[in-house]
């Protein structure tokens, strides 16, 4: 396909309910959105970067500027072949992975339509239907907590994620514990502890957690590993693993024995894919994580879910969780055995509500090929 324009758009959109991590409240997210304009198909691409560089260095704002001074013209007026080819023509652009995987996916996004096949088994999917888990922010209090719980589980979801940080995690898995014992259940911290804190975080163990996530340093493998020593719960890296390479250290350093892909993290499918086969043949289970995306980032979640080893369930749930309306028609729906069947459409599967788009875009730019 032949990249004959590239639009950046910014949209804003509501959350149903604000989403509070040990960084931060988000109530509304700024999104960024590239199209792709090609001599065949059009790739739509969501960039997961925050409206802050909390999660992670980048925002909203540095991937904007990434996408159009170097990412979208290295790619206008080549002639690509598939989403396997993106990587090596960003590779000049060092980090700002957030911003190439929007690109990347876009790409990926044209090609399943191009090929007439299922984005999901494009990337080498299998599975036909994925198991869903929900990440509950942390509350204004435990009892609100409790209430969704209870509605998440009312709901089906097959895992229960709570955020916590340093007076937001004993007491409250003491609480959950004493009402739900069974229930699968795992924590995340987003890098809110230190190994200075190992007596406290060893504690985590009374609670038969599936796993605590990223615990630590956001950038770290070393001190993770000397935590997964002296705690018998698994450690999952999330903030952690930005490729193939990471996963590799992490896994060779014993840091965890869970890893959470998130597509966007890892610069875009191609990645996101390696980082899967290497977990795979260490034996490390992992799960598809999520960055509060519209329906065309869930979308592309869902597919990526779809490849063996995703074998816990995801943070990939219903758009109703999230947004009055999603911006994909028909909105991403969970069964009440808590599974997303995939679609056996070509593409993403879900079709774009284009006029909504364009009455939720704040800011938008069209770059063409010179
Ligand atoms: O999309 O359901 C979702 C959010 C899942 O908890 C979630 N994401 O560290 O895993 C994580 C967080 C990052 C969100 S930052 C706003
Ligand atoms: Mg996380």
């Amino acid at each position: 396909m032949k990249i004959e324009a590239v639009t950046l758009r910014e949209i804003r959109m509501p959350l149903v309910h604000f989403f509070e991590t040990s960084f931060g409240r988000t109530t509304e997210r700024r999104i960024l959105l590239v199209t792709l304009h090609t001599d065949g198909p059009e790739g739509w691409g969501e960039c997961v970067a925050g409206e802050d560089p909390f999660y992670s260095e980048e925002s909203v704002d540095t991937a904007w500027y990434a996408v159009e001074k170097h990412l979208a013209p290295a790619l206008l007026g080549k002639t690509i072949a598939k989403g396997a080819d993106v990587p090596a023509l960003l590779g000049r652009v060092r980090g700002h992975r957030m911003a190439k995987g929007a690109l990347e996916n876009a790409v990926w996004d044209a090609e399943a339509q191009e090929q007439r096949v299922p984005l999901w088994r494009l990337l080498g999917g299998t599975q036909t239907e994925i198991a869903c888990g929900v990440s509950i922010g942390i509350q204004n209090s435990v009892e609100q907590l409790l209430e969704k719980i209870s509605t998440e589980l009312a709901a089906g979801y097959r895992r229960i994620k709570v955020k916590c940080k340093p007076g937001w995690d004993l007491k409250v898995f003491e609480r959950i514990r004493a009402r739900w014992p069974e229930i699968l259940m795992s924590c995340d911290a987003n890098s809110a502890y230190t190994l200075g804190q190992i007596e406290h975080l060893k504690q985590f163990d009374r609670f038969n957690l599936l796993m605590i996530e990223q615990p630590l340093w956001h950038d770290d493998f070393y001190f993770h590993a000397l935590l997964q020593k002296q705690i018998k719960t698994a450690n999952c890296l999330d903030e952690s693993i930005h490729g193939r390479r990471d996963a590799c250290a992490a896994i060779e350093l014993g840091a965890c024995r869970i890893i959470n892909i998130k597509v966007g993290r890892v610069g875009g499918f191609s990645e996101a894919v390696a980082v899967h086969d290497v977990a795979q043949q260490a034996r490390i289970p992992v799960w598809c994580g999520g960055m509060l995306e519209t329906g065309i980032g869930r979308s592309h979640n869902i597919a990526l879910s779809t490849l063996p080893n995703f074998t816990l369930p995801g943070d990939v749930s219903a758009s109703k969780r999230y947004w009055k309306e999603d911006i994909i028609e028909p909105a991403v729906e969970v069964s009440p055995q808590g599974l997303i069947k995939v679609s056996q459409e070509a593409g993403r599967g879900f079709q774009l509500k284009t006029g909504f788009i364009e009455q939720l875009t704040v800011r938008k730019q069209t770059l063409r090929a010179q």
